[in-house]
């Protein structure tokens, strides 16, 4: 060994042995998920607001034409992976016949109270090939017990029937939402993962703070343009949170918490006739896929059921676009083969020291106008900042820098001609395990 390549060596052990946060294999799981869908439903469809306020009647709540294969099939077609539904929202109101209070279906007209929408959508789920998951609100203004410490027990009869009467739960979601004037009421969140953990050790658990992923800081669609699968939750709890903290993550937080970008289809959570106007295009969801997905993100989009108990027209047409321009766009990768960059396999990699750049020959010389990066994050996280160039046929130009990668990095800029690419990462928290590289035209529906 020559002197250089000891130093070298020297130089990056700390880097190496450094225990650097990992994902678990379900993080790993939920991460590969890429586009995920909400569905937000309950009395409010009914009453045309975005929070009840729990005393509503069960009897206001009769979605006559409810067809959840309707919505899980619709979601398939559009590529999503997962389906959760809002067993509870704030109000309180159980879409699933509870043992736990008389506040759900089994008081509403619908299916004369012998209905189980939870039932129905975990069902469309498992016929559809989709993951399926739980929003259980810990705020409800209904139950009289919420403020005292038997809510706690109440809150974890329910999730108990969630997690084992509907077969496989892929993510629980914890919402930190409280009113300004509500009830001071103290959660057992430790207790609520414990029964989690121990009845749906696969399933992921979402918070503000995690524990197994976490919220993007804002509701908009917007992951940090630098996002960090890492945090540190010292002095952090649902609701509790420094919203720019969450977006962009922390290169030197200790815990695995990535971001989970959720976002609505419409301007509210929940279905108003009065917003089926103002559905986002298929374009502008492919926005929030390259502002979510495309930085180490992963998109939760909610697409409300509305009064009939169906996804809408506007939202369908808009989600069939979504996923065609992302077909037709991410359909033919322009890097010549690589049976490490191109498998599509994120444990066949590349390693990759700072400073020293990788080319990437292209198929011929085509024109493209999309970057895809990956790195093997099941062995953390490492790149900080890099560029790509391309070649002009006499020089290397600056094409666009960029800063983390993570499970997925995706550049946009103006179409360019050119033969090959050449990648440089420039700071680096060791050595990188560049899993995939692709080069991309987009479709025209993006323009
Ligand atoms: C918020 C809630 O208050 C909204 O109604 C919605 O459920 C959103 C996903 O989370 O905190």
């Amino acid at each position: 060994m020559n002197t250089i390549r000891l130093l070298l060596l020297i130089a990056t052990l700390p880097l190496l042995t450094q225990a650097q946060p990992k994902p678990t294999p379900r993080q790993l799981a939920w991460q590969k998920l890429e586009t995920t869908a909400f569905l937000h439903f309950t009395v409010n469809t009914f009453t045309d607001k975005e929070w009840g306020d729990g005393t509503e009647s069960p009897a206001i709540f009769n979605p006559a034409k409810l067809d959840a294969r309707q919505w899980v099939r619709t979601l398939r077609d559009a590529g999503f992976k997962m389906a959760i539904i809002t067993a509870k929202h704030h109000d309180g109101f159980c879409l699933w016949p509870t043992k736990t209070t008389e506040h759900s279906v089994k008081n509403s007209p619908w299916k004369a109270g012998k209905g189980d929408v939870v039932r129905e959508v975990a069902d469309a789920c498992r016929e559809y090939g989709l993951k399926f998951g739980v929003y259980l609100s810990p705020w409800d203004r209904h139950e009289p017990r919420y403020g005292t410490a038997s809510y706690n027990d109440f809150y974890k009869a329910q999730l108990r029937e969630l997690l084992t009467n509907y077969g496989d739960v892929a993510e629980v979601w914890f919402d930190g939402a409280k009113g300004e004037n509500a009830k001071n009421m103290t959660y057992d969140f430790d207790g609520y993962w414990a029964l989690v953990r121990e009845l749906q050790p696969n399933a992921v658990m979402f918070s503000d703070a995690g524990p197994d992923v976490r919220w993007v800081g804002n509701e908009a669609g917007n992951a940090g343009e630098t996002c960090w699968s890492t945090i540190s939750t010292e002095g952090m709890a649902p609701g509790v949170a420094d919203a720019k903290y969450l977006n962009r993550g922390d290169p030197t937080g200790p815990q695995w918490i990535p971001a989970e970008t959720d976002v609505s289809i419409r301007p509210g959570w929940f279905y108003h006739a009065t917003e089926d106007s103002k559905v986002r295009s298929g374009k502008n969801l492919v926005d929030l896929y390259y502002q979510s997905v495309g930085r180490n993100s992963l998109l939760l989009l909610n697409v409300p059921p509305n009064r009939d108990g169906l996804l809408s027209e506007p939202d369908i047409a808009s989600l069939r676009d979504f996923r065609r321009i992302l077909n037709e766009t991410f359909q033919t990768n322009l890097v010549a083969k690589n049976p490490k960059l191109t498998d599509g396999e994120l444990d066949t990699h590349t390693v990759l020291l700072a400073n020293k750049p990788i080319v990437i020959d292209l198929i011929g010389t085509p024109t493209f106008d999309r970057i895809l990066i990956e790195e093997n994050i099941a062995s953390g996280q490492r790149v900080a900042s890099g560029y790509v160039d391309y070649w002009t046929g006499t020089i290397w130009q600056r094409l666009q820098n960029f800063t983390t990668v993570g499970y997925k990095r995706l550049l946009r800029f103006p179409a360019i001609t050119a033969p090959r690419i050449r990648i440089t990462f420039s700071n680096i928290s060791g050595p990188v395990q560049l899993a995939e590289v692709g080069a991309y035209k987009a479709s025209a529906g993006e323009e």
